[in-house]
């Protein structure tokens, strides 16, 4: 089905859906404040309950940002490198968010926290599910922008099978209803350069989390 934008909805499966290209036209905007937010809040590579350092860079915007560390996984008000809260989601987050949301079927959403992925190449996310936010009736909104990566969607259980879809500079997925606790990831990053972001997958995770 073709969007007011021109671009492509896909139903990946029930409550999830890949708005294909639905950022393209806001990657100069979007990535300008992503450069001023990581200039604020630089990545770091976290580490999980378990020890291991992710290899995902990670930073965030809004009123709360997800953290991990030995003690768990959490959404906390503050920045744990700085001390400080995290910068402001910048509007046109906020407005991407909400209208992508809206388009998929999930009208009023209004996320309070982003999470800013930073992949290059070699990085990946194994499977696992968000489950860190107060309330699962809200949707998740991804926006992937550089390299082109490939998502892996799977049940509700860690062993059901999986699919894989492709996301592009662009592209955004939003999923929630049936598909919110769905287990998914990120393959291995393949190396490449995108002409515009260079030689990394950025990616926002936006989320109502409080
Ligand atoms: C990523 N995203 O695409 C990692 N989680 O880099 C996620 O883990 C994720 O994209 C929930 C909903 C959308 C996502
Ligand atoms: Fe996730």
């Amino acid at each position: 089905m073709q969007d007011l934008f021109g671009g492509e909805n896909v139903a990946v499966r029930a409550g999830a859906t890949l708005l294909r290209g639905r950022a393209l036209s806001l990657d100069t905007l979007l990535l300008a404040a992503l450069e001023r937010i990581a200039a604020e809040a630089p990545f770091r590579r976290m580490v999980t309950p378990g020890g291991f350092e992710m290899s995902v860079a990670m930073t965030n915007c809004g009123t709360v940002g997800w953290v991990t560390d030995r003690t768990g996984y959490r959404y906390d008000a503050r920045d744990p490198a700085r001390g400080l809260p995290w910068p402001a989601m910048p509007d046109i987050f906020a407005t991407l968010a909400q209208d992508a949301a809206a388009e998929a079927g999930f009208p009023g959403f209004t996320p309070d926290a982003c999470l800013i992925n930073c992949y290059e190449p070699g990085a990946r996310l194994s499977l696992h599910q968000d489950k860190d936010e107060a309330d699962y009736g809200h949707p998740v909104v991804s926006v992937s922008l550089g390299l082109p990566a490939t998502f892996q969607f799977g049940g509700l259980k860690r062993g059901d099978p999986t699919t894989r879809v492709p996301l592009s500079h662009g592209d955004v997925i939003v999923w929630g209803g049936p598909a919110r606790l769905a287990y998914h990831g990120v393959l291995t990053l393949k190396d490449g350069e995108h002409p515009v972001v260079g030689r990394r997958r950025l990616n926002l995770t936006l989320r109502k989390a409080l």
